[in-house]
């Protein structure tokens, strides 16, 4: 192969303007075992694709067979790069992950790598390119820490000593050799002795550095868990409406790159963020408005409504569940009744619902008695 091909293809991939992009050799993935240990300890919960990802983790090959490189790339999706203006009209009180405030990344950030993909082959037309954003059985965080992207940080996020850990990651996977292999230079991994992700998790899902049990995730409990959250972690998910950001916002090397909004961004006392909304009655007339209308919408009306949204991982009995569990936390009794009429016209929404009203009505009755 000529090396004059890769001025040509390094201007192709430079045109798509990722953050950061790095080829190496298509090996053996480093944290297999971790890998193996996780899924052993049943942290995937109701994730079971993920067993079967085993197979083809272990081996990429499997998925483009003589496949020898691989180009990962990453794009922030903090600040937005595509906000999506349905959760800034429709959501804009209510506590959404940095990265679902954007338009859906397994749409935009893989057309971006499928339009690349046939760019290279169009100038490589021997080779195969399959572009993947978690889309396909691959680690992706392993194959980004050796390409050099980051270090896996101790709340398991890749990080990047200028760039945070707030992006996306993609990935081509190509039978064409890079004739001109870059040496990879793995980045040292700067967690020291902090231990803020694991401090703040508020469902205590980091049981160990490096170690999440989904199952106590708020993002798995909001957005991949099709049931209701296990009852003693329910007040401990707060405001969070679909996903969490908390061990990442609060992370120093976040701060270090997005600055002090940071700080806002990982509140995560109730106590605290209900005490915000007493000072701030309009956020509160807000959010209260956006519970509502995902309460009283049909589901069927939610799903089409966010289309092409993240959010519709969730679905609209998801969002539902959400946000029951947000309009307890928040001591919105005037939901009573779309809590009470959801939790009968939906049998898997019956048992939160009864919880929720439970919890309402005791809290009402606390603060009469303390209003006497
Ligand atoms: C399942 C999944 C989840 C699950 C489980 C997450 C988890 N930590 O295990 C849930 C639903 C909880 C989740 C949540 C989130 N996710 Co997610 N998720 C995935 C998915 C589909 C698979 C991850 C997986 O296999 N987990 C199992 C664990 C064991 O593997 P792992 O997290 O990849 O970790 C590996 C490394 O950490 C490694 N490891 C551990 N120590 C060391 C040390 C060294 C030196 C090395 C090399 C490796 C290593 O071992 C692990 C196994 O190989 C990937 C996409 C993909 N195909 O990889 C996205 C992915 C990991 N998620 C992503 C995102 C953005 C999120 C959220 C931020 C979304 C949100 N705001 O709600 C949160 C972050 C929560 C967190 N602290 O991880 C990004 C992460 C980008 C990044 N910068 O790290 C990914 C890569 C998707 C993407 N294409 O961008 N996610
Ligand atoms: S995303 Fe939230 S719940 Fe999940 S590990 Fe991080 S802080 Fe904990
Ligand atoms: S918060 Fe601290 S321990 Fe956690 S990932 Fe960031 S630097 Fe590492």
């Amino acid at each position: 192969m000529s090396k004059s091909i890769v001025p040509l293809i390094e201007e192709r991939i430079k045109a798509f303007g990722f953050d950061a992009y790095a080829w190496l050799p298509l090996a053996r993935p480093v944290s297999l075992d971790h890998y193996r240990a996780w899924l052993d300890c049943d942290y995937h919960g109701e994730m079971k694709y993920l067993e079967e990802h085993l197979h083809f983790k272990e081996e990429p090959q499997r998925l483009l067979p003589k496949a020898s490189y691989a180009l990962v790339v990453s794009k922030n999706y903090y600040p937005a790069p595509r906000p999506d203006p349905r959760l800034q009209d429709s959501l804009s009180a209510s506590r959404v992950a940095l990265y679902a405030q954007n338009s859906d990344y397994h749409h935009w950030f893989k057309d971006q790598l499928r339009d690349l993909s046939q760019d290279m082959a169009a100038l490589l037309p021997e080779d195969q390119f399959l572009p993947a954003t978690d889309s396909l059985p691959i680690l992706e965080r392993d194959l980004a820490q050796q390409a050099g992207l980051g270090w896996v940080g101790k709340n398991t996020c890749l990080i990047h000593p200028n760039r945070g850990s707030l992006f996306f990651i993609g990935e081509i996977l190509t039978t064409w050799s890079h004739p001109e292999p870059p040496e990879l230079k793995p980045i040292h991994d700067f967690c020291g002795n902090c231990t803020r992700c694991l401090d703040i998790c508020p469902t205590q899902a980091l049981v160990a550095p490096r170690k999440l049990d989904a199952r106590r995730c708020i993002s798995y409990l909001t957005i991949e868990s099709k049931t209701s959250a296990p009852i003693e972690l329910r007040h401990q998910m707060g405001d969070w409406l679909f996903g969490c950001d908390l061990c990442q916002t609060v992370c120093p090397w976040n701060e270090k790159a997005f600055g002090p909004a940071m700080k806002t961004l990982s509140i995560s006392s109730l106590t605290e963020i209900r005490d915000r909304l007493q000072k701030n009655p309009e956020q509160r007339r807000q959010q209260l408005s956006e519970l509502r209308w995902i309460l009283s919408s049909s589901i069927k009306n939610l799903n089409k409504f966010f289309t092409h949204s993240p959010l519709s991982r969730a679905g609209g009995r998801g969002l539902k569940r959400n946000a029951i569990v947000v309009a307890t936390n928040l001591g919105f009794s005037e939901l009573q009744q779309e809590i009470r009429q959801a939790g009968e016209t939906y049998p898997q929404l019956t048992e939160l619902s009864l919880w929720s009203l439970k919890n309402l009505a005791k809290e009402k009755v606390q603060k009469q008695s303390l209003e006497k």
